[in-house]
């Protein structure tokens, strides 16, 4: 890795700071007044996407330096390495090639002196002869009815992917099959996803990269004594249970036949996996041809990431949009907005895939970094938000930068719906840049003493992303675009993206706990005084007849 000079000390990051103070008194309303053309110059448009930016606190000479910024920062350089398969998540040694997991068959990656193309389209071809099985009624449970239920098991990275772009894509989902998701060690989360279902028309997918995950292990467990509450026999299991992991010996010892077994690499991130075998719950809803119209969606938005120029390029505006309102503007947060109902799982993808990545306080070379970096993104479908949070957005204290997702075609047409949904995310986005000022707010008639608390001072960034239509692929490109996005953001902060030890800790915090709560001799505990009195109270207070 070539030495790069600190972020701070970067010609353009001292510029930014300079032209920082040149644009922070700019109102978006005199941005738009002086420039009339602003809403057509200021909007790039790829792989289906139309991406205003016109709304957001920059100027021309911003986006230059934004863009300097990047070039000094390497990131060309960074882009060409993870493409090529270089261990770009350096403190694991790996690769973070989730490109590959989209490769069009002939393509070719080489990791390790393999290339990891043919492996990709190998699995995805046993995924879909056992997908196609299922939804043809062909898979049969071990009493020999066809299976009717897919529940995944799975956490974090295993879960999140494969709940989302079920709900996204539940329009094109085969609707005779039921899809529930178990993901919580918290019992309530099984019970549930069971509740009324029949074990011998029920499959379980048991989703864990490492198999070791304490909730999905015991999630699985659970589900193995569940069914085999039905089907009695232990030859049962081999029918309603398979696997996707990258850990044969552990999932042999669990009992699944390693001929259902789905694998993937250690060069898939967990919160990067949705594209992988982790998907088999996606591709038996919507089937193996739109399932690859999904990987063909991501693959487009990896293609004009690595060959777009960076001014036209969706992932690097986006990146360094977001950098500019974190690092600039001080903005703690940015708020994903989907005008899509079935998006709604959205934003808690975006989360994981955001905050896990970059949410780091170290230097890819370990030092302190001397600046912030990833900010909490959040938000809920529209337009149900504008109902509740939305007012922190118009009036609070606080910058908000919103990313606005819209879709000119509905996939449920009913009346006028849809031209409403859309005058409320256009106006939303309107209201947000130009506000209303005092003097509109006095010459609608308001009483002076309630003036104050009717304006709306605007100048409240957002980004439009305007696409067609919800499909697979349109998702495809989407994810893509979001985790090429975090990728700029991360290169630029000179951070490794791709670990995760603040997860890692999480799964072993519990470990020295566990003996205590379910141990029935009184044994010393040696945690902090609050810690020890919490244990003490679980152990008097728990209920000691389960
Ligand atoms: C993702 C994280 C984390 C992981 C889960 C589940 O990038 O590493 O969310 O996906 O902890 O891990 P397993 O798939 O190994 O069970």
């Amino acid at each position: 890795m070539t030495a790069i000079a600190p972020l701070t000390t970067r010609g353009a990051w001292k510029s930014l700071e300079a032209h920082y103070a040149t644009v922070r008194p700019l109102h978006l309303r005199t941005l738009f007044a002086d420039d009339p053309t602003r809403g057509e110059r200021m909007r790039a448009e790829a792989v289906g996407i139309y991406f205003d930016y016109s709304k957001h606190r920059i100027t021309d000479e911003t986006l230059t330096l934004l863009l300097q910024l990047a070039e000094e920062s390497g990131l060309r350089g960074r882009i060409d390495a993870m493409f090529r398969g270089d261990k770009v998540n350096v403190t694991e040694k790996r690769a973070a090639l989730h490109v590959a997991l989209r490769a069009p068959k002939g393509h070719s990656i080489i990791v390790d002196g393999e290339d990891v193309v043919p492996q990709v389209h190998a699995v995805l071809e046993k995924m879909a002869v056992f997908s196609s099985l299922v939804r043809r009624g062909e898979w049969r449970g071990y009493t020999g009815k066809a299976i009717r239920n897919v529940i995944n098991i799975g956490i974090g990275g295993s879960d999140l992917g494969p709940v989302m772009a079920y709900e996204a894509l539940r329009h094109y989902s085969q609707r005779d099959l039921t899809f529930r998701f178990v993901s919580n060690i918290d019992g309530t989360d099984f019970a549930e996803a069971t509740r009324n279902l029949d074990a011998e028309e029920t499959l379980f997918i048991v989703s864990s990269k490492t198999f070791t995950t304490l909730e999905t292990m015991t999630n699985a467990r659970t589900a193995r004594d569940w069914a085999l509450t039905t089907l009695k026999q232990p030859a049962a299991i081999a029918k309603h249970f398979v696997a996707v992991s990258t850990n044969a010996e552990e999932v042999a010892k669990f009992g699944i036949d390693p001929a259902n077994m789905f694998e993937f690499w250690d060069w898939v991130g967990g919160r990067y996996s949705m594209d992988s075998a982790i998907g088999l719950s996606t591709m038996i809803a919507i089937g193996p041809d739109q399932f690859h119209a999904m990987l063909d969606g991501f693959h487009q938005m990896d293609e004009h990431f690595r060959l777009a120029p960076f001014e036209r390029n969706l992932p690097v505006l986006m990146g360094l949009l977001a950098l500019w309102y974190n690092n600039f503007f001080d903005a703690q947060t940015v708020a994903v907005l989907p005008y899509e109902q079935y998006l709604k799982r959205f934003p808690a993808y975006l989360q994981q895939l955001t905050m896990e990545s970059n949410g780091k306080h170290v230097t890819l070379q370990g030092t302190e970094v001397a600046y912030q970096t990833g900010p909490i993104y959040w938000g809920e479908p529209g337009t149900n938000g504008q109902h509740s949070f939305y007012q922190l957005i118009h009036q609070g204290t606080k910058l908000i930068p919103c990313d606005f997702i819209a879709f000119t075609q509905p996939l449920n047409p009913l009346g006028r719906h849809h031209d409403l949904l859309l005058a409320n995310v256009f106006a939303q986005a309107e209201a947000l840049g130009f506000g209303k000022m005092s003097q509109e707010v006095q010459a609608a008639g308001t009483p002076s003493w309630l003036v104050p608390h009717r304006i709306f001072e605007g100048n409240r960034p957002s980004s439009m992303l305007l696409l067609e239509r919800l499909t697979p692929a349109t998702l495809g490109t989407l994810v893509a675009l979001y985790e090429h996005s975090v990728f700029v953001q991360g290169a630029i902060w000179n951070i490794d993206s791709f670990d995760q030890w603040g997860v890692e800790l999480g799964k072993v915090l519990a470990e020295r706990i566990i003996p205590e709560l379910e141990s029935e001799s009184e044994s010393a505990l040696k945690h902090d005084s609050s810690t020890n009195c919490l244990i003490r109270r679980y152990r008097k207070c728990k209920d000691h007849s389960t």
